[in-house]
């Protein structure tokens, strides 16, 4: 009779290093009786014993769930750097998504990441409105709730700050957690307005070409939009994840740019001001310009890049077994679409298997992506590298610093590589 570990032994690779079929946790599972083998089997006997919860009745429901206490790897970061020395503006803070501890494509509202370039205002939307002005037939005031009369959009998209993963420009790797090099990345369901629909009822004058969105904290931070992407796909946000945006994501209302760089969505938005050109502001001049090796920089580099990461197994974890198979998962985004193909490396991107896509696989929103793995106990490094609808590929570093130069600080989209060693200890790596 064959035993579970001759099954195993059995298994055609599909790729160097283990890497096995994406559809094996599927097959066995409808094998029914094998349906443990794709499992690494770690579960311990069943136990006795008289656990404290059992003995007395426990809390009532609160009127705003939260997590649970023991969940503390599941909390934002707000880690030291990101603001440049000599440059910092009061009230300044990030939060980073935990991706090491999350699955799923929907980010948890409270562990959406969060950048506020001069602090989270606190505001009263009985008294904040949004106008829309300059070059318009009909200058426009909305409240919040004008706005809520107005009927729904509701995507699903992903937001990234065009500063996700800055620290691996950095000559050393680094022992960087997933939340460290991607957590400036999130995905939520968000509903609101049209932008279109509202600059219509203005009435955008020919020559209106760009719009200077401007937000109500206390730096007003401003981005110019072209007039093309705010008729196409912006609108402004009122929900998140089905209730009110939270005061870090812009409450009572924000810009929404679909696929480009998280800045330009502009939290807390008060002012919409169509002109003929941008307004070259701080935020388009000083911050995320792209420094280029011939010591120009690019502006408007609006539009995010493919990119995919692998969250499990990561260096938040240790393998605890040799010779069993693991599930491989992660993330995969695009700024232009939908993700068309994730394929993942074992062996440090000489071979690729395709990994399965959990569906659907919806434009501009987070994919994930799954494959087993058999870990033999040898090193390993493990990859991921995306391919859009448009045929966009995610670059390996070395493409990526050969185009880019070294000096770069925003869109860094590289293949990112976890190394795994023989006691299955994962290190972040570059590869
Ligand atoms: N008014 C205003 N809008 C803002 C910001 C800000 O500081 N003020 N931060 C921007 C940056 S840099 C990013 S990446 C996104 C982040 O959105 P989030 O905090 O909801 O994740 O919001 C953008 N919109
Ligand atoms: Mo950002």
């Amino acid at each position: 009779m064959m035993t579970k570990q001759d099954q195993l032994d059995d298994l055609p690779p599909v790729a160097a290093n283990g890497l096995l079929d994406r559809r094996l946790f599927m097959k066995s599972l409808a094998l029914g009786g094998v349906g443990t083998l794709a499992a690494p089997v770690l579960a311990n006997p069943v136990g006795e014993g008289q656990l404290p919860w059992l003995l007395a009745p426990g809390q009532g429901a609160q009127s705003y769930g939260s997590p649970s206490n023991y969940e503390q790897l599941a909390r934002r970061i707000d880690p030291p750097g990101l603001w440049p020395e000599g440059n910092t503006i009061a009230g300044s803070s990030s939060a980073y998504t935990p991706h090491q501890g999350l699955t799923g494509t929907y980010t948890p509202s409270g562990l959406h990441f969060e950048i506020n370039h001069h602090g989270i205002p606190d505001i009263d939307p009985d008294r904040h409105t949004l106008v829309i002005h300059g070059m318009v037939d009909r200058p426009l005031k909305f409240t919040t709730e004008t706005l809520d009369f107005y009927p729904t959009v509701t995507r699903s998209h992903f937001m990234e700050c065009s500063g996700n993963s800055w620290l691996l420009w950095e000559d050393e790797p680094g022992d960087l957690l997933l939340d460290e090099s991607h957590g400036l990345l999130s995905g939520s369901e968000w509903s609101g307005v049209s932008l279109a629909a509202l600059l219509d009822e203005a009435g955008v004058q020919a020559e209106g070409k760009w719009i200077i969105a401007e937000g109500a904290d206390s730096g007003t931070l401003s981005r110019s939009i072209p007039m093309e992407k705010a008729m196409d796909d912006s609108f402004i946000a009122l929900y998140q994840n089905g209730e009110r945006l939270r005061p870090g994501q812009g409450y009572p209302m924000r810009l929404y740019n679909p696929g480009f760089e998280g800045n330009t969505s502009v939290k807390w938005l008060r002012s919409l001001r169509v002109t003929d050109r941008p307004a070259m502001t701080k935020f388009e001049t000083a911050n995320y310009t792209d420094l280029m090796p011939d010591g120009k920089a690019l502006q408007f580099s609006l539009k995010l890049e493919v990119k995919s990461v692998i969250t499990r197994p990561s260096n938040a974890t240790v393998l605890p077994k040799k010779n069993a198979v693991y599930e491989v998962t992660g993330l995969a985004w695009s700024g232009s679409g939908r993700i068309r193909k994730v394929e993942v490396s074992a062996d440090g991107g000489a071979t690729w298997a395709e990994a399965e896509l959990q569906g659907p696989v919806l434009p501009i929103m987070l994919t994930r992506f799954r494959l087993p793995w058999r870990w033999d106990g040898s090193p390993a490094i493990l990859q991921s590298r995306a391919t859009d609808e448009t045929g966009r590929v995610q670059p390996t570093r070395t493409q990526l610093l050969d185009a880019r130069g070294k000096h770069g600080h925003y869109h860094y989209h590289a293949i990112h590589s976890w190394g795994v060693d023989a006691n299955g200890g994962i290190a972040h790596v570059y590869a």
